[in-house]
């Protein structure tokens, strides 16, 4: 079993042909960035402004410390910061060290930790000591007694019984490795619609071309301040120009502790960010709270907002309550982002989710079949392009139904392409619901439930909601003489380590599911049959 599936021999040549995948890597054009912009401030936030040569020495630094630390080439580090310049030293420091970050998010628990640690067996785990009352320290405890190749721990802050960051950093031990642009150089999270969460390996190559050109189309320069709003460690606030984008075009970053009005408006007015990227939930806070604050938004350039379906109302209101423009971003860690341009007419960027980074993303729109639908009708998304996998990280099997025999991604989403290329995403066919930008797999909650003793069976599905577009309600079959109440049902799942986004917003008690079909439940139509039950339900 191999690690990844690399593109074809062709695909590569011919991307490096088109000039697409170029041989930088992320620790060179740092590098880079450093000699050319030196004293410029690069990363901003609560405690910390750093120009870009700090930040580059830093970079450094941290990695011949990982280096003495014993982490090497091609070895795996757990990730799990808040938005703190921090991240950004470390994640360049594992890049320059030949290790890879895997990125997982500050609301992740043991549940997932754990399960990231054992499927790439890492070696060690980055956190920080407390974060909104959270100890991560002793998450860590736990993930090392169920992981074992994590041989350290270390901790941003009071490191406890394990060791401080602060202590890793070290003066130049011998040379750093030679990084090969075409091998993979972090794992990125997948929303997921499994039992377990699909890891996501990102090639330099690959990821840099979808970099560099974001930062592009967003016109990133270095007069661009753009402030990371929502968890760092997502792709979207990575690359969607994200801070790589920013780092990359010599703009400035501000990170932001959440993204709340009474956080990210200061900061906006205060660092004159000029660009930034949300999910609908949030513009639809910063919408509603721009008229009551007097915070001066005025340097703000675009509002990105992608991540989930931004409805059309909201998206005409940005430019008239905000004054500045609105960007959708359609993206997906697998790879295929999609962008509005700023030269797109007002329509198109108020009704479609933008078009592809390149010339060469192939997108198709077929049926249940894999036949294409008739030009402009409503079908699944597959895609296949320079940046997008062709496969996730040691998931061989899943890989052979996520991905097609000619190597497109099943992106799950059902879409519609307008005459100008640009996608209009309609709904969705994959078992996930997409919680405001937050992606639940059914099938992990489902499973997870299926291990109370008191629930005979579970069917989680997405029920409408007007604030986060789509909330979770699990209906549960109880077995047993004293079935489990909904509030119990809540606590297992929190005492399993679940992530707190992932535990149902609803829970159902239903005496039975329907069978569908003859002989066994197909667990899709089961779901799609709640999944009706719960819009008929709505609408009287
Ligand atoms: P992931 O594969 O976990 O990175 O999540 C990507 C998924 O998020 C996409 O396949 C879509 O389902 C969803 N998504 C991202 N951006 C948008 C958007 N602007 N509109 C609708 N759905 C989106
Ligand atoms: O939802 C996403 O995963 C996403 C949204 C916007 C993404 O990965 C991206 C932009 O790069």
């Amino acid at each position: 079993m191999n690690d990844w599936v690399p593109y074809p021999a062709e695909f590569a040549r011919r991307y490096r042909e088109l000039g697409y995948w170029t041989g930088e890597t992320f620790g060179a054009f740092l590098a880079d960035r450093a000699a050319r912009y030196a004293d410029r401030v690069a990363v901003i936030d609560d405690r910390h402004r750093w120009t870009y040569r700090e930040l580059d020495e830093r970079a450094t630094r941290m990695a011949h410390g990982f280096r003495a630390r014993g982490i090497r080439p091609g070895d795996r580090v757990v990730v799990q910061l808040p938005n703190v310049a921090e991240f950004v030293s470390v994640v360049f420091g594992l890049f320059r060290a030949g290790a890879l970050p895997v990125f997982a998010l500050p609301p992740h628990r043991f549940a997932e930790i754990s399960y990231f640690c054992a499927h790439t067996e890492a070696v060690a785990y980055v956190i920080a000591d407390k974060v909104a009352g959270f100890d991560y320290r002793t998450l860590a405890d736990d993930v090392r007694a169920a992981a074992p190749t994590v041989r350290e721990v270390f901790v941003l802050g009071d490191p406890g019984t394990h060791t401080s960051l602060a202590d890793v950093p070290t003066d130049p031990v011998g040379e750093l490795p030679e990084i090969d642009p075409g091998v993979v150089a972090f794992l990125q999270l997948s929303g997921g619609s499994t039992g377990a969460p699909k890891l996501i390996p990102r090639t330099h190559d690959d990821y840099l071309y979808s970099v560099r050109e974001s930062a592009d189309i967003c016109g990133l320069d270095t007069d661009s301040v753009y402030l990371v709003a929502l968890p760092v460690a997502h792709n979207f606030p990575m690359s969607s120009p994200g801070i790589l984008g920013a780092l990359h075009a010599g703009s400035r970053i501000v990170l932001a502790s959440a993204p709340s009005p009474d956080i990210a408006f200061p900061l906006i007015a205060r660092e004159r960010v000029t660009i930034t990227g949300v999910v609908p939930p949030i513009a639809l806070v910063w919408l509603n709270s721009a008229p009551n604050r007097a915070d001066d938004l005025s340097s703000l350039r675009v509002l990105q907002v992608g991540g989930a379906k931004f409805a059309e109302e909201a998206a005409r209101r940005v430019t008239p309550e905000l004054g500045c423009a609105l960007q959708q971003v359609f993206g997906m860690a697998e790879g295929l982002v999609n962008y509005t341009r700023d030269t797109d007419d007002e329509d198109t960027v108020a009704v479609s989710q933008g078009r592809p980074i390149s010339p060469d993303d192939e997108l198709r729109v077929v049926d249940a079949d894999d036949a294409p639908v008739p030009e402009g009708g409503i079908g699944h998304l597959l895609t296949r392009g320079p940046y997008t996998i062709r496969g996730y990280y040691r998931a061989d099997e899943h890989n052979r139904d996520a991905f097609t025999a000619d190597g497109f991604y099943r992106t799950g989403d059902l879409v519609r392409l307008l005459p100008t290329g640009h996608v209009v995403v309609e709904g969705r066919a994959k078992d996930q619901i997409n919680r405001g930008g937050e992606k639940v797999a059914a099938e992990e909650v489902e499973n997870h439930l299926l291990a109370h003793p008191g629930v005979h069976d579970a069917a989680v599905v997405a029920v409408p909601d007007a604030f986060l577009g789509e909330r979770t309600c699990a209906f549960v079959v109880t077995a047993g003489e004293t079935p489990p109440t909904a509030p119990q049902l809540r606590a297992f799942l929190r005492g399993r380590g679940l992530a707190a986004y992932k535990i149902p917003d609803r829970v159902e008690f239903v005496p039975g599911f329907p069978h569908t079909g003859v002989g066994k439940t197909s667990r899709r139509d089961l779901r799609a049959a709640f999944a009706a039950r719960l819009t008929d339900e709505r609408k009287a």
